[in-house]
């Protein structure tokens, strides 16, 4: 199953011309508490188990799409053009050649983050996400959010789950063309819930997710066993999420990010995201648990670690990390711009 089929049976009859004379599209990062690492089908980004995150209300991507007046696309971040042939552009010319047609030939796309760019904290999830939700109201093609979860994963595995605000869950999914593979909504509301990010390195990451993934379930023994144990993790977590249990919601997101990094450092060759300073914040973390505080954290693939608190804990939170980036996933989104 490729994915322009899966497109078409997405899109089915929609329209190919355009409705509007430009489509914007808003969406927010999210961060894995159960994580995604490993792909059943590599073209159509299906998953080998059912991730969760939660997703990051302001901290995201804003996309602005409309067709190229030229005979090629046109490509902006923060309104500032960007080369055809960077890794970046190739991927995202890649990914809009499913919605090329006879009317719309070319892009035009302007793209505002703030988040940065493929350094683990979520940028290609919330990018295409936000791409797919500015292509959706370019051609009024009025999807249901499903349709657009499922066309955002084919951008990117984590962007399906950040088509929804608050907790999701990115179903595993078992039919061969992933139409049941997409992200569902948790619906439950925690306002003392707090993410913190921590940004200890915003260059390109060494190794993309995508080759890391593949080595990590071809050569890792431990891949297997860290797969069954996130099954267990999964119930639990989205039980203690309902009771609002921060302590077990905490320890089981750490328990399995810690997994999925040790299923890396087992791979052949290794792989390792952290950096000295990502040991020396983690066990910062875990000098503060030792003294009572609430606190725990994750970390994707990239040297950055979130950490997860409650509002009650945010002045310890400060001081002892300093330049912490504190998000409120349950804010009101006032506005969809990216702030
Ligand atoms: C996640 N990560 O669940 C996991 C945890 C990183 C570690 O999803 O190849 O950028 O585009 O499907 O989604 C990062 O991988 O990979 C990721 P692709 P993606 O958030």
């Amino acid at each position: 199953m490729k994915r322009d089929d899966v497109v078409k049976d997405v899109l089915l009859e929609k329209s190919q011309k355009p409705s509007n004379s430009e489509g914007k599209g808003y969406a927010s990062a999210n961060v894995a508490l159960i994580k995604y690492w490993g792909k059943r089908d590599l073209d159509l980004n299906l998953p080998y188990s059912t991730s969760l995150s939660i997703s990051l209300s302001h901290y995201g991507t804003q996309t602005v799409i409309k067709q190229s007046t030229i005979d090629h696309d046109q490509i902006f971040i923060n309104n500032q053009p960007v080369e055809l042939d960077t890794q970046f552009s190739r991927r995202l010319r890649k990914y809009l050649d499913l919605f090329r047609n006879d009317v719309i030939k070319f892009f035009h796309i302007n793209t505002e983050s703030s988040v940065p760019i493929a350094a683990g904290v979520a940028s290609s999830a919330s990018g295409f996400a936000a791409l797919v939700n500015a292509l959706n109201q370019f051609f009024g093609w009025d999807l249901e959010e499903k349709y657009l979860s499922i066309l955002a994963r084919l951008g990117s595995g984590s962007a399906c789950r950040s088509i929804w605000p608050g907790f999701v869950e990115w179903q595993v999914g078992h039919e061969p063309n992933g139409m049941d593979s997409y992200g569902v909504p948790l619906y439950d509301e925690w306002s003392e819930f707090r993410v913190g990010l921590l940004l200890i390195e915003k260059k390109e990451k060494p190794i993309s997710s995508r080759e890391a993934m593949k080595r990590t379930v071809s050569t890792s023994p431990f891949y297997k066993p860290w797969q069954d144990h996130a099954k267990k993790q999964l119930e639990e977590i989205k039980q203690a999420i309902s009771a609002r249990n921060f302590t077990k919601v905490g320890s089981i997101a750490e328990q399995n990010s810690i997994g999925m990094h040790a299923t890396m450092y087992t791979s052949w060759p290794p792989i390792m995201y952290s950096l000295e300073k990502t040991f020396t914040l983690i066990k910062r973390v875990w000098q503060l648990r030792k003294r009572g505080n609430s606190i725990y954290f994750t970390q994707d693939a990239g040297p950055n670690l979130k950490l997860l608190f409650l509002e009650d804990d945010t002045a310890i939170i400060q001081k002892n990390f300093p330049g912490i980036i504190i998000i409120n996933p349950f804010t009101q989104m006032e506005s969809t711009h990216a702030k």
